[in-house]
C-alpha cells in the first residue's frame, strides 16, 4: 500500500509562513506598508481644547487635595489628548498642563533633560529659581527651565498661582533621553540672586561681548521674557504689519534661533473681526488664549476659546484663526528639531473656504 503525500497547497504554506514570521518576531511590509507610507502626515494627535474654567477648578481642587511631595515634587495636572490612547501627552511631541502652587508653599529643585517653559496666566510673587537665579513670575511672562538646569518653584504670597507648563518630554521619551536628578540635600537650591539674567541678557539687541552665551548650553542664556516686552514687540508689529496676525518668536539673544533648542516659542496678537489666512505645518502645537477670545478652525473643526482656553493642533492640520476681540495667543510647538533634521514643511493658503463644525468641550452646556 503506498501512502500518498500529498503537495501544500499555496494557500497552506502561506498560512505556514504568516504563522512563522509571527513566531519569530517578523513583520512583512507588504502588510503594514500602507499605514506607515501615507502621501501626507496622519497623526494620531487630534485637535482638542480644554477649557480654562475646568483647568482652574480641577487645579484648585487639586490644591486642596494633594500635597506636594518629594518623588512626584509637582501638582501638575497634564492635557491629555485623547488620540493618544491614555498618554499624558498634549501631542505626540509636546506636554502641556496647569500647575498649580498655593499660598507660601515651594515645589522642590530637581533637573532633568527634558526642557521646560512656564507661561504665567495671572498673578504675582512668585519665582523659579533656575541655576541660582531667581526668575520673578508674573502675568504674560515666559520663563525657561533649559534641559538639565536646576529649578525649583516659590510662591511668597498669599494668593495661589496656576501657569501653563510646556514640555519636550514626550520626544525626548521616546527618544529614551529621560534623566532625572532630585537636588540634595536642601530641598532648594540657593538663590544668588533675582533676574541675573535679564540683567546681563535682556538687552534686546545689545548683548555684552566676552560673556559666555553658552551657560545654558544651546538654550538661551536669557531665562525670563518679559510681557511688557512682548507687547511692546506686538504692538510695534502690528503699527508696521496691520493683522489679521501678527506673531513674535521668542529667540536667543545672540544667535538669533529658538530659545530652546527643541521647543520654539511664540506670541500671536490676532486682530478682531479678520480672518487669518489657512496655514498648515509639519509638527505639532500647544496653544493658551492668554487674553481675548474667538474662534480658531482646525481642520474643519471649529473650537471657540476665551481666556485661559488651552488647545492642541495636530501636524499638518489646517489652522485659521478669527478673534472677536484683540486676542494672543501663546504657542509652543516642536518646529525646532524638525527644523534640525531638514524635516520642516509647511504652506500658506490663499483663501478660506472651509465649512465647519463646532467642537465643544466636556464640561460645556
Ligand atoms: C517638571 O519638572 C515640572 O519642574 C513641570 O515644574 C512639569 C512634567 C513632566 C515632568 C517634569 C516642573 C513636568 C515636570
Amino acid at each position: 500500500m503506498t501512502t500518498e503525500i500529498s503537495t501544500p497547497t499555496l494557500e497552506e504554506r502561506l498560512d505556514r509562513f504568516y504563522a512563522e514570521l509571527e513566531g519569530n518576531d517578523l513583520v512583512p511590509l507588504w502588510q503594514v506598508s500602507g499605514q506607515l507610507m501615507r502621501s501626507a502626515p496622519v497623526p494620531s494627535t487630534i485637535p482638542y481644547l480644554w477649557r480654562w474654567s475646568t483647568l482652574r477648578r480641577l487645579a484648585e481642587m487639586a490644591g486642596e487635595l494633594i500635597t506636594i511631595e518629594r518623588g512626584g515634587d509637582r501638582r501638575v495636572l497634564s492635557l491629555a489628548n485623547p488620540g493618544l490612547q491614555g498618554a499624558p501627552f498634549a501631542s505626540s511631541t509636546l506636554w502641556g498642563a496647569v500647575q498649580y502652587l498655593g499660598p507660601r508653599e515651594s515645589a522642590p529643585g530637581h533637573r532633568h533633560t527634558p526642557a521646560a517653559i512656564r507661561f504665567v496666566m495671572e498673578g504675582e510673587g512668585v519665582w523659579t529659581t533656575v541655576n541660582g537665579d531667581a526668575c520673578d513670575m508674573r502675568a504674560g511672562d515666559l520663563v525657561l527651565t533649559p534641559s538639565w538646569c536646576w529649578h525649583d518653584h516659590n510662591n511668597a504670597s498669599d494668593q495661589p498661582m496656576i501657569w501653563f507648563d510646556g514640555l519636550d518630554l514626550p520626544t525626548v521619551n521616546a527618544l529614551d533621553a529621560v534623566f532625572f536628578q532630585p537636588y540634595e540635600p536642601d530641598e532648594l537650591q540657593p538663590v544668588l540672586g533675582h533676574g541675573i539674567s535679564e540683567r546681563i541678557w535682556g538687552g534686546r539687541a545689545l548683548v555684552p561681548a566676552g560673556m559666555d552665551p553658552t551657560v545654558n548650553g544651546h538654550a538661551s542664556p536669557l531665562l525670563v521674557y518679559r510681557w511688557a516686552d512682548t507687547d511692546a514687540a506686538l504692538d510695534a508689529l502690528l503699527a508696521e504689519r496691520p493683522g489679521p496676525l501678527v506673531t513674535i518668536s521668542y529667540t536667543h539673544p545672540v544667535n538669533g534661533g529658538p530659545a530652546l533648542p527643541t521647543m520654539a516659542c511664540e506670541m500671536h496678537r490676532l486682530v478682531p473681526g479678520r480672518r487669518s489666512r489657512p496655514y498648515r505645518k509639519v509638527g505639532s502645537s500647544v496653544y493658551v488664549v492668554f487674553r481675548g477670545a474667538g474662534s480658531s478652525i482646525i481642520d474643519g473643526q471649529r473650537f471657540d476659546w476665551s481666556q485661559g482656553d488651552m488647545f492642541v493642533v495636530p501636524s499638518w492640520s489646517t489652522l485659521e484663526h478669527e478673534a472677536i476681540e484683540r486676542s494672543d495667543l501663546f504657542a509652543i510647538s516642536d518646529r525646532p528639531i524638525l527644523e534640525a533634521l531638514h524635516l520642516f514643511r509647511d504652506e500658506l493658503f490663499d483663501q478660506a473656504q472651509v465649512v465647519h463644525r463646532v467642537f465643544s468641550a466636556k464640561g460645556d452646556a
